[in-house]
């Protein structure tokens, strides 16, 4: 490495080092999805910000050469000529793998110990009995709250076969609480989708599908259908799902319980099928 390239190789440093500084800073004031209503959410944004922490220094790296190369190492003589033939650079290569190979490493097992840690800790709070004022719910220890998922067409609506199985137009869940959802469907193929609590399941037809949360702060979130269903599948969106305190969760399902409307569904059970209309009704 001769005198001038070594300048360009400090300035390069210096530059892409300062750059880094004020990215990451600049990265990690960015409000990334899908939120905090839930721990599953919570983990998918803290490795949605390390990942953006970890690739603004690569991001600026490349760009920043691109951009250094195209003006520092401009051709400006009248006669255009090919560069000094590149025999390439062991030092760099060998860098280069190294780096990008610890990155994807270092991701990978921070991801497979968030989703092991996922797993421990609802097992862990279910443990506790968590769902505590929550209903006949609350008394049964390692229980979770069961809430049934059902996609028909337009629209979500979910029962509670622990209260019951009655059923809401709305997603209410309490806080604190671990929830099992049972996702199923009356007609077609939907996908439950519900953004905040970072969960996303098929809803299909004679098909009971699981998947859980674990919700730890209040607040509102969307549930929308995520797989295509025919002519209204884009008026599937419901901003009114809720996670709720406890106490309020119980006043509400005493409610729902004594109020008993049943929406759109026959009888509860853990999953259903189409059928055809019958002619002349
Ligand atoms: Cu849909």
């Amino acid at each position: 490495m001769n005198r001038t390239d070594r300048t360009h190789a400090l300035r390069l440093l210096v530059a892409w080092a300062v750059l880094s500084v004020i990215g990451v800073f600049i990265a990690l004031q960015v409000h990334l999805p899908p939120g905090d209503q839930s721990t599953q959410s919570v983990d998918e944004t803290s490795l949605l910000d390390l990942m953006l922490v970890i690739s603004t220094p690569v991001f600026i790296g490349v760009v920043l050469f691109i951009l250094y190369s195209a003006f520092a190492f401009r051709q400006t003589g009248a006669v255009l000529e090919d560069g000094p033939p590149n025999h390439g650079n062991f030092r760099l290569q060998v860098a280069w793998v190294a780096i990008t190979a610890v990155i994807v490493l270092l991701l990978a097992v921070i991801g497979i110990s968030g989703l092991s840690n996922s797993a421990a800790a609802t097992t862990f709070a279910s443990s506790q009995a968590t769902l505590g004022t929550v209903g006949s719910a609350g008394t049964a220890s390692g229980h979770r709250l069961q809430v049934q998922v059902i996609g028909q067409q337009w629209w979500f609506t979910y029962r509670y076969p622990d209260f019951g199985g009655v059923e809401s137009a709305h997603l209410m869940l309490p806080v604190d609480t671990n929830i099992e959802f049972h996702v199923t469907s009356t007609d077609v193929l939907h996908s439950f989708w519900a953004y905040q609590l970072g969960v996303k399941a098929d809803a299909n037809p004679g098909v009971d599908n699981i998947t859980y949360v674990s919700t730890v702060n209040t607040g509102s979130f969307e549930v929308r259908c995520a797989e295509l269903c025919g002519i209204w599948h884009g008026h599937m969106a419901d901003p009114n799902g809720q996670v709720v305190s406890q106490a309020d969760f119980a006043t509400w399902i005493a409610q729902v319980q004594k109020d008993d409307v049943g929406i759109s569904l026959p009888p509860y059970s853990p999953i259903y099928f189409p059928h055809p209309p019958v002619k002349g009704s």
